[in-house]
């Protein structure tokens, strides 16, 4: 909420922004109410309703600040400095948000009193200490191969290969979140098969998505590759910038059939999911060929610790400083341009 505050005015002025605020303000409110209590069960189930409830208010905030983002657009200019300041600001609400919905779900699932959810389940809450992941990434794929034949007809096929360094034969299992792991592959297929049939969709056949899982020791690989026709360099980082990737919702009523993917939030919110428990997920596109993103993970679950921004002066001093001059030749900023010569 402090760090709210810090938001370009322009944002934090718009209705969603605003809503979004709100929202903060209701639900820290609402848990303040438990903090002199005494504990009971009776008290623990309440704590339970409340932390569903949250749950339930802040579920379509991502939805509601991404149209705070295009009320700032439609009403003001956006210069490099504020677009900075809310690609800098969304990473962290978003990854705060990720940690908040992750304790409000392990909590409700592990003491709250919808028991037989989880008693025939290995998982502890949302945790699988099992995770196949094989068996997501293929889960994955046919979720995302099933959008595409709706909407072109045909998709390209997954090629899998398995390679565990350590033990050739045995499953490549993590400790992780299913869901999480599902929510960054779903959204890469859906890139790569867009990619595949916009560039071969002519074609008798197209060349298939080939996925590579390698167990090595400290990393769990997912490589996602398509032969998609590729991507410009300089147009990678713009995939994960909130700004150029918040675009009004194609109406409902007037596209019957949902785009498979629309470059909206999906690529930042993944990689968001992979650097919560310290792993990562990378783009890389030889442009006129194809594309490989791989999802890292980490293999020990000892090193797979929650990554958390914290609010301090260094984060406060985010939002003021300005942008230094560049001290190198192609450091020249076009503010016309706005995509080019970025500063990060
Ligand atoms: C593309 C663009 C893209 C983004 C993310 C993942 C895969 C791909 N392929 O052509």
């Amino acid at each position: 909420m402090k760090e709210i505050h810090l938001l370009p005015e322009n944002l934090l002025r718009t209705p969603s922004a605003n809503l979004v605020n709100q929202w903060y303000a209701q639900s820290f409110k609402d848990l303040l109410k438990f903090k002199d209590l005494e504990v009971s069960d009776k008290i623990l189930t309440q704590f339970c309703e409340s932390l569903i409830m949250i749950r339930n208010r802040h579920s379509d905030t991502v939805q509601t600040m991404a149209q705070g983002v295009l009320e700032l657009k439609e009403n003001y200019p956006v210069d490099q400095q504020t677009e900075n300041s809310i690609q800098y600001f969304l990473d962290r609400l978003y990854m705060s948000r990720i940690s908040i919905r992750m304790l409000i779900n392990q909590h409700t699932l592990l003491f709250g009193t919808d028991l037989n959810v989880t008693s025939n389940s290995r998982h502890v809450g949302s945790i699988d200490p099992n995770c196949d992941v094989v068996s997501i990434v293929r889960d994955a794929y046919e979720n995302a191969r099933f959008l595409c034949d709706q909407y072109y007809l045909a998709s390209p096929e997954l090629q899998l290969f398995e390679h565990n360094r350590n033990m050739p034969n045995a499953p490549i299992q993590v400790v992780y979140v299913p869901s999480h792991l599902y929510h960054m592959l779903f959204e890469l297929f859906k890139n790569s098969m867009r990619a595949v049939m916009e560039f071969h969709g002519d074609k008798e056949t197209v060349p298939p998505v080939v996925a590579n899982i390698s167990l090595g020791n400290e990393d769990v690989c997912i490589k996602v590759s398509d032969i998609g026709g590729g991507i410009a360099r300089s147009q990678i980082e713009l995939l994960f910038n909130y700004m150029y990737s918040t675009a009004p919702q194609p109406s409902k009523s007037a596209s019957p059939t949902v785009p498979l993917a629309g470059y909206g939030y999906g690529l930042p919110l993944s990689r968001l999911y992979a650097r919560y428990l310290q792993g990562d997920l990378v783009l890389q596109s030889c442009e006129g060929f194809g594309t490989d993103a791989v999802v890292y993970l980490k293999a020990l679950s000892s090193e797979a610790n929650e990554l958390l921004p914290v609010f301090n002066k260094t984060s406060s001093r985010f939002y003021k400083t300005t942008i230094p001059a560049g001290d190198w030749s192609n450091n020249v900023r076009h503010m016309t341009t706005g995509t080019h010569h970025r500063l990060r």
